[in-house]
């Protein structure tokens, strides 16, 4: 018996009580095991009520992303509909990988409460504590072909950027190419892997990690400056399961115009996040440092630069540093 279906039964009969004798008989265990279970649920934050003459009752569920709690609230038609859920995991986007390498479909999510090793771009960390925030990895197969692979992660920070908005009311803004941040600091990141071959993409990871409801003084001291969660920036909790929520939807919607509309739509949504042009900027790439006025993004979402002798170069991968205007 698993906890999903006590909690099936309990929801299904949520305004009432449900009795033992009743459950023990529709999931076929004893009464001891069912009076088990609803120990080891309440250790999990579900609050339910014990009456010895009338049974069970579930009074309130906590906010975890299991697929049981997320399932019921999606309003996607095909992303999420698989969900792997765990309470914790080395990262995410390894386990997605693993699991696209093993013929998981398009629109599966790995979904967990914490990380150990949450990693960001190029082998830096992803500081993921339990419980507060959301950390999760979908598997995309589009048909398109490897070097348009960037607007895939521009087309997620657009979706992840109208999340947020949905749900806060603030504004995010966008930095190239990865980063959400909300008044300049970091609210969420971005990390796209890919496996394909030199013509063909087999699959695209897309992780996200979004600050929801970490508090001011439990960020590390490495990422304190630099970044910020939703809830510090409202002054309040919010729900992790709605975000999700919009979240899934939104990258539903997105990954569905790009497919049929093509990079145009994504690129607008984008520069109108950013509004990087005429910007001054520092580029790391490459382990090369170079200065210069952001001109644009082109049509496959690299970075142009016009650096001081008037030179336009054209970069794909690297991290942006805005200076002051
Ligand atoms: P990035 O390389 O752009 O950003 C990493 C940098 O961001 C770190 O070096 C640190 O300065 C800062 N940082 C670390 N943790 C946080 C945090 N929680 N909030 C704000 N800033 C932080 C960004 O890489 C890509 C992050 C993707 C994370 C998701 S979570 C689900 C999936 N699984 C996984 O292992 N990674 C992705």
């Amino acid at each position: 018996m698993r906890d999903e279906e006590i909690l099936r039964l309990l929801r299904e009969r949520s305004s009432d009580f449900l009795s033992g004798e009743e459950m023990s008989h529709l999931l076929k265990v004893s009464r001891t095991a069912i009076w088990k279970r609803v120990k080891h649920l309440r250790t999990l934050g579900y609050e339910i009520e014990a009456s010895t003459h009338k049974g069970y009752r579930l009074v309130r569920s906590p906010d975890l992303l299991t697929p049981s709690e997320v399932s019921p609230l999606l309003k996607t038609k095909w992303i999420g509909r698989t969900i792997h859920y765990f309470h914790a995991i080395d990262s995410t986007n390894s386990k997605a990988y693993e699991l696209a390498l093993a013929g998981a479909e398009e629109g599966e999510v790995v979904i967990a409460e914490s990380q150990e090793k949450g990693r960001g771009r190029l082998g830096r960390k992803w500081f993921s504590p339990p419980f507060l925030n959301l950390y999760l990895s979908v598997i995309l197969r589009p048909k398109i072909p490897p070097h348009q692979a960037s607007l895939i992660t521009l087309m997620a920070a657009v979706a992840t950027a109208d999340a947020v908005q949905k749900l806060s009311k603030l504004s995010p803004s966008i930095k190239w190419p990865n980063d959400i941040l909300l008044e300049g600091r970091k609210v969420a990141g971005l990390l796209n892997e890919i496996h394909s071959e030199t013509d063909r993409i087999h699959f695209v990871i897309l992780g996200i990690g979004v600050n929801l409801n970490m508090g001011a003084r439990m960020f590390s001291k490495e990422i304190r400056e630099v970044a910020t969660s939703l809830k510090k920036e409202m002054g309040q909790v919010i729900s992790r399961k709605a975000f999700l929520q919009a979240l899934l939807l939104e990258l539903e919607m997105w990954y569905e115009i790009f497919l049929k509309e093509g990079a145009l739509p994504v690129l607008k949504a984008w520069r109108d996040r950013a509004q990087i042009e005429g910007r001054s900027v520092k580029v790391t790439s490459l382990g090369e440092t170079l200065s210069g006025i952001a001109v644009d993004i082109d049509s496959d979402g690299a970075l142009i630069l016009e650096t001081r002798d008037g030179e336009q170069k054209r970069i794909v991968a690297g991290d942006v540093v805005y200076k002051k205007k």
